[in-house]
């Protein structure tokens, strides 16, 4: 994977961990490969519709880490100033999202499954899904 040109992110990349066994085993634990304690884990899965496009929000609190657990898909991020598209195919390689990252994610190929370990409960309060509030509280922010 290329590198983040994009702040407020990071790539997070679990130890595949083998055995003379059939399978890989990936661990993820909070403050070791995960930096928040995880209080909330969702997935979203049956993605068949090709045009399908979801997210298109930033968090004000809630932080994230994002799996493609199975499949792939492709996940936007945007900052407020640069975007970058990042492909995710690999069931150890996370993105670490945090507050004021705009984030969309299509592209879903059969069987995707994406998982996400989240810092917050669930609030509704906590989205911004305005693009133009999201830019202008980036701009204040700085
Ligand atoms: C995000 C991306 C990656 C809940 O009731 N509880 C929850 O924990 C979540 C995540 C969602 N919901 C409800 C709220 C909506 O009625 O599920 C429905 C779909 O949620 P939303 O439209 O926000 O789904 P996505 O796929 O656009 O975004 C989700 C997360 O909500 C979001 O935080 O960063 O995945």
């Amino acid at each position: 994977m290329k590198s983040l040109q994009v702040n407020n992110c990071g790539i997070i990349e679990l130890n595949p961990l083998k055995d003379g066994r059939d399978g890989v085993l990936a661990v993820a634990e909070c403050y070791k490969q995960i930096p928040f304690e995880i209080r909330r884990v969702y997935y979203i899965y049956n993605l068949n519709d090709t045009e399908a496009l979801r997210g298109m929000h930033a968090h004000k609190h809630n932080r994230q880490v994002i799996f493609c657990i199975n499949g792939s898909f492709t996940l936007t991020l945007d900052d407020g100033v640069r975007q970058q598209e990042v492909f995710l195919d690999r069931p150890n390689l996370g993105i670490y999202m945090d507050v004021r990252l705009w984030h969309s994610m299509r592209d879903f190929s059969q069987n995707c499954i994406l998982l996400v370990l989240a810092s917050d409960l669930y609030d509704a309060d906590d989205y911004i899904r305005d693009y133009n509030e999201f830019k202008k509280i980036v701009h204040d922010f700085v």
